[in-house]
């Protein structure tokens, strides 16, 4: 099998046409999109954050008009992004509606793999409903075929969903910490609605009130609504699964359970106060408790609110305002449906890879080891090991290679040198994993993966197929 370029996204290939090409390519094999009909496929499978398998090959982008909020979370400082849909201590710069449709366009044609506008920030989205709304509609208006997304704390959601749906808004994100006003008062000291300010109870009371209400309406509208949740330990971590159940039966499509990130820098309540965040392994156990109940996301970056590219790589500070605005608009429709229409026959190309390595029947009871990816993208392992600035985490049985997280790292290699504290940090991260997959790697960091029991494969394929090759021969080197 001869191993595609990756021609995914990366800047030298702006307005590429991504060709299929034969036999490669391919994402994690039990496929968000396993189990739901047609219609729901198609309306999923260029989102990023939506299908697992999209991330791969689709990219999104945000434009930061939103600043004002309503209610005060204490993960967050307002000097920041809104952490509900970002990595605290990211601050994105402010643009107008006009100024927002003018980086669509640019990004659009620039990046035709870029499917998905959302607004998450830098403040809430419906605190700020005409910069909000006048995006939306400049952009429907000059570029039909980019999916509108929007993320919201909810507080004002049950106002605005005629509104979305009349937009044609088909995505809508919001971050539900909990159902339970008690532990709700412990997330949220206030909330600004209908011109009072509510404190404690009553405010935790009114923004779950609201919650649920616009989570309701948008099942009613047939709006696709993920939730988002931060999971805070000692707080909301138990609770998570209460929250799980009560937003699938209240019809959310997909649960994105996010790691509280605090640090004393960011200057928000929980980071002044030591509250920490999850380890990756007690988030990937809630995930676990939940997943059986309903759809879970797994693959997301926690973004800025003025992010591009793909969800594991950062773009913004190609398309700061300074340089957008120097840059002429190329939208292209023609050019993008070529463009995905490229992606979707590598997918399918994906399928069929995927299929090759699937055993026949279903084995039973086979060992479950995690391994380390460093990809570009496009579903190969296709990264030298001192350019990755994240890890895709994934399980791998006897039945299938499962994409499961991601670690983010220091890259090791800065200006063609090794950093040895990098490589310590670097080998914690993925300590758990029984082997690190890559296409290239150095012999100093290789000799010291190995001395820390990381096995090292050095390849350049679609990740199942040589995930799978490994456990194989993993296997065999363990005692039965
Ligand atoms: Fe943006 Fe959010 Fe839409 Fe995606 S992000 S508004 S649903 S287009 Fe995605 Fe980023 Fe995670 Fe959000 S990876 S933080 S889930
Ligand atoms: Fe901050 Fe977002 Fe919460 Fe508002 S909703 S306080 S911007 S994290």
């Amino acid at each position: 099998m001869t191993p595609p370029p990756n021609t995914l996204l990366t800047p030298a290939t702006e307005n590429a046409q991504v060709k299929a090409t034969n036999g490669c390519g391919c994402s994690s094999s039990s496929s968000a999109t396993d189990g739901l009909d047609e219609k729901m496929r198609t309306r999923i499978e260029k989102h990023p954050c939506y299908s697992e398998e999209a991330h791969h090959h689709y990219a999104r982008m945000h434009v930061a008009v939103a600043p004002a909020c309503n209610i005060q979370c204490n993960y967050c400082n307002r000097k920041f992004d809104c952490a509900n849909e970002s990595r605290p201590g990211v601050v994105s710069e402010l643009l107008t509606p006009e100024e927002a449709a003018h980086k669509v366009l640019v990004i659009a044609g620039k990046i035709p793999q870029m499917t998905v506008l959302g607004i998450a920030g830098p403040g809430d989205p419906l605190a700020n409903p005409e910069k909000t709304f006048r995006t939306f509609e400049l952009i429907a208006e000059q570029a039909p075929d980019i999916k509108l997304c929007l993320s919201t704390n909810g507080l004002m959601l049950p106002e605005y969903v005629d509104r979305i749906k009349q937009l044609n808004v088909d995505h809508v994100t919001i971050t539900i910490n909990m159902v339970d006003p008690e532990i709700g008062s412990q997330i949220y000291p206030w909330v600004h609605y209908r011109r009072r300010r509510y404190k404690g109870l009553e405010a935790a009371r009114i923004l779950h009130e609201r919650q649920m209400e616009g989570l309701q309406a948008l099942k009613e509208a047939d709006i696709l609504c993920k939730v988002n949740s931060v999971m805070i330990p000692g707080i909301n971590d138990q609770h998570l699964v209460e929250v799980n159940r009560v937003i699938r039966e209240k019809g959310a499509f997909l649960h994105n359970i996010m790691p509280l990130i605090s640090a004393p820098e960011h200057g928000t309540h929980f980071g002044l106060t030591g509250q920490r965040g999850p380890t990756p392994k007690e988030l990937k156990t809630i995930q676990d408790n939940c997943s059986g109940n309903m759809k879970m996301m797994r693959h997301c970056r926690q973004c800025r609110a003025d992010a591009v590219g793909l969800l594991g790589e950062d773009r913004s500070q190609e398309f700061t305002k300074d340089k957008f605005m120097e840059m002429a608009p190329q939208y292209d429709l023609e050019l993008r449906q070529e463009v995905h229409s490229g992606i979707e026959k590598f997918k399918e190309e994906i399928k069929l890879a995927k299929a090759k390595v699937k055993p026949s029947e279903r084995v039973k009871d086979s060992p479950k080891i995690l391994v380390a990816v460093a990809t570009k993208g496009g579903g190969i392992v296709n990264q030298h090991f001192g350019h990755a600035k994240e890890f895709q985490i994934f399980e791998v049985d006897a039945n299938e290679a499962k994409f499961v997280g991601h670690r983010k790292i220091d890259q090791y290699c800065q200006s063609g040198y090794g950093e040895d504290a990098t490589l310590e940090y670097v080998i914690q991260a993925i300590a758990d994993c029984k082997a690190v997959l890559v296409s290239k790697v150095g012999e100093c960091p290789k000799a010291e993966l190995r001395e820390a029991g990381l096995q090292v494969v050095e390849a350049y394929d679609v990740i199942e197929k040589v995930a799978r090759e490994f456990y194989d021969q993993y296997l065999q080197t363990q005692p039965s």
